[in-house]
């Protein structure tokens, strides 16, 4: 069967197409790029499951096919828990990762290691063309830096130290983020969850 992976971002596909292959899902994953005339949902749910669900549903509907949709974010202690579902547009450029970033950064740069605590955290939801929807969350805990620190990933990986290590997540090969990662946990407990509604 094949499987649309409803997202745009790049990054998110390089790990995704990794995370489920490696959880053994032997379906063939389809990128929204095979998908340009599908528009992008409007992300209005308040939370990440929410709208994981919103992404699936749209390219479920539009396709006829199944669909699995991640949301995701940067989870800061001592912002309450922003940027959260902005983590994507928090400079105000969607998708521009360094001036994300570098803002945030510079809203830290006051705030001692102590207080730096951070996770992210994902929401990987499965929908079906007949609305069936299943969504699960993962996370990873960990702390910011005060400079950016290595190549590999996308997004805040160059400032989350994840608990336990002493690299960030940009240092880290994509093997070794995938296993410790928020959405690494998220799709492979819903994996086996796609192979039991689609076999
Ligand atoms: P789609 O909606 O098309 O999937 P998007 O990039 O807009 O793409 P989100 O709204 O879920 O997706 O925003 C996710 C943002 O959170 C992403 O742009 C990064 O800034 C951040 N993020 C999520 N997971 C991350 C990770 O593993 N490493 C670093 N940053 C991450
Ligand atoms: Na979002």
């Amino acid at each position: 069967t094949r499987l649309i992976l409803a997202t745009r971002n790049a990054g998110k596909v390089t790990e995704l197409r990794a995370i489920l292959a490696d959880a053994g899902l032997g379906h063939e994953l389809v990128g929204a790029d095979a998908y340009p005339e599908i528009p992008d949902v409007k992300e209005t749910g308040v939370t990440f499951a929410e709208n994981a669900l919103l992404k699936a549903h749209a390219l479920a509907r539009a396709t006829g096919l199944p669909a699995v949709a991640d949301d995701s974010g940067l989870c800061v202690d001592v912002l309450n828990g922003a940027p959260g579902i902005f983590s994507a547009r928090w400079s105000g450029t969607h998708g521009d990762d360094r001036a994300n970033l570098d803002l945030l950064l510079a809203q830290l740069s006051d705030i001692a290691d102590e207080h730096r605590g951070a996770h992210f955290a994902c929401a990987a939801a499965l929908a079906l063309p007949d609305g069936t929807e299943r969504v699960v969350e993962g996370r990873m805990e960990g702390t910011l830096r005060h400079r950016p620190a290595g190549t590999n990933g996308f997004g805040y990986d160059p400032i989350l130290q994840p608990e336990g290590y002493d690299v960030t997540c940009a240092e880290l090969t994509p093997a070794e983020k995938n296993a410790i990662s928020h959405r690494g946990k998220a799709f492979r407990a819903l994996a086996p969850v796609v192979r039991e509604l689609l076999g």
